[in-house]
């Protein structure tokens, strides 16, 4: 399988991050590819590519033209106002306030467009979100183009992010943006299965009235679990998209047995939705030893769930997400594509 990769994911690398009331080192850190990277050249997976550059235009088919000009010179309006530390919001529009109006001051623009205060903006963060995305986009050229499948090896994430806000370690949704350049391409219906532990909000609220893509998501269950207000097992879509959006909430402490249940529910619906591309949003963070989550995957069961994707038989993308157990994020990670290739 062909990989994709830009070391210019590097670009973007917070100071700390405020977690359960420390500020620690950041857990989405740029080790994170590399090990990923490593582990796909010991396997000998296949060739690893860099990515083409794709320009805005695809970007802009997923998220708003403010957004994108907001993450584009947030950094520098952010150093003009306060200087060369992490850019980080503080306060948000929530029930009842104005939500709807982009602030003039950078301050606000930051609480404007994001969701959490878990995801910094630095100084190379456009650079490695765009490089993110065409890494996406290269690999889904790949798969349009004829290849069985392709990993993009995606970072910074991107499933939380949805039309113009960011939040979750994610800035542009590359899922999200390949299965829109699918459809663009021609593809008449695209599913976006996301596998990361937390819910992919963003990816389902870029598609959730739209009946051409189908997104299925298994994941922390909201009620305990980030990003807490999106994911509950009632959102099937809307309008058009009604029925095309299927949500697998577990509980904390859930292990193979009921996730590869929910798994097996998830490709039945896509299998009669008549997909003709596949999105594997692939997050690792299900895995039993990760610091921020509450599954409990093992290594020896990653290949099996690339098994059974294969077995959808469509043209499949799979995009990095989440993952953060460092030691084992690429045997876990490449275990999914090998999984695959050998099922395939
Ligand atoms: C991004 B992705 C843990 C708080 C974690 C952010 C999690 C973002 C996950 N107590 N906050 O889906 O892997
Ligand atoms: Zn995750």
């Amino acid at each position: 399988m062909l990989s994709v990769y830009s070391d210019d994911h590097r670009l973007h690398h917070g100071t700390a991050e405020l977690i359960d009331g420390k500020l620690l080192p950041p857990f989405e850190k740029p080790e994170r590819a590399d090990i990923v990277l490593a582990r796909v050249r010991e396997v000998g997976l296949g060739e690893v590519r860099p990515p083409r550059g794709f320009g805005r235009a695809p970007l802009a088919r997923v998220h708003a033209g403010n957004f994108l000009t907001f993450l584009e010179t947030a950094w520098e309006a952010w150093v003009a106002e306060h200087g060369a530390y992490d850019a980080l919001p503080l306060v948000w529009a929530i029930r009842g306030l104005r939500s709807d109006r982009e602030p003039e001051a950078i301050d606000g623009k930051l609480s404007y467009f994001s969701f959490d205060a878990g995801t910094p903006i630095t100084a190379g963060t456009w650079r490695a979100v765009t490089a993110s995305a065409n890494v996406a986009l290269t690999g889904q050229a790949l798969v349009a183009g004829g290849e069985r499948a392709a990993f993009a090896l995606c970072r910074p994430p991107g499933h939380h992010a949805a039309r113009d806000y960011y939040g979750g370690y994610c800035f542009l949704n590359n899922a999200a943006i390949a299965a829109q350049a699918f459809r663009d391409g021609g593809a008449g219906k695209v599913a976006v299965l996301d596998v990361d532990y937390h819910h992919g909000n963003g990816t389902q609220s870029i598609f959730y009235d739209r009946g051409d893509v189908f997104f299925a998501s298994i994941h922390g269950d909201p009620r305990q679990e980030f990003p807490y207000f999106l994911g509950y097992a009632d959102e099937t879509g809307a309008g058009d998209g009604e029925g095309c959006t299927a949500n697998y909430p577990l509980a904390w402490g859930s292990g193979m047995e009921l996730w590869s249940e929910a798994l097996d529910d998830a490709c039945g619906k896509i299998a009669g939705f008549g997909a003709e591309a596949l999105v594997v949003s692939l997050g690792v963070d299900t895995f039993k030893d990760d610091p921020i989550s509450r599954f409990r995957l093992e290594s020896g069961d990653y290949p099996a769930v690339g098994a059974r994707l294969a077995r959808l038989g469509l043209p499949t993308l799979f995009v990095m997400e989440g993952g953060y157990a460092v030691e084992e994020i690429g045997i876990n990670a490449v275990g999914v594509l090998q999984g695959f290739e050998g099922a395939s």
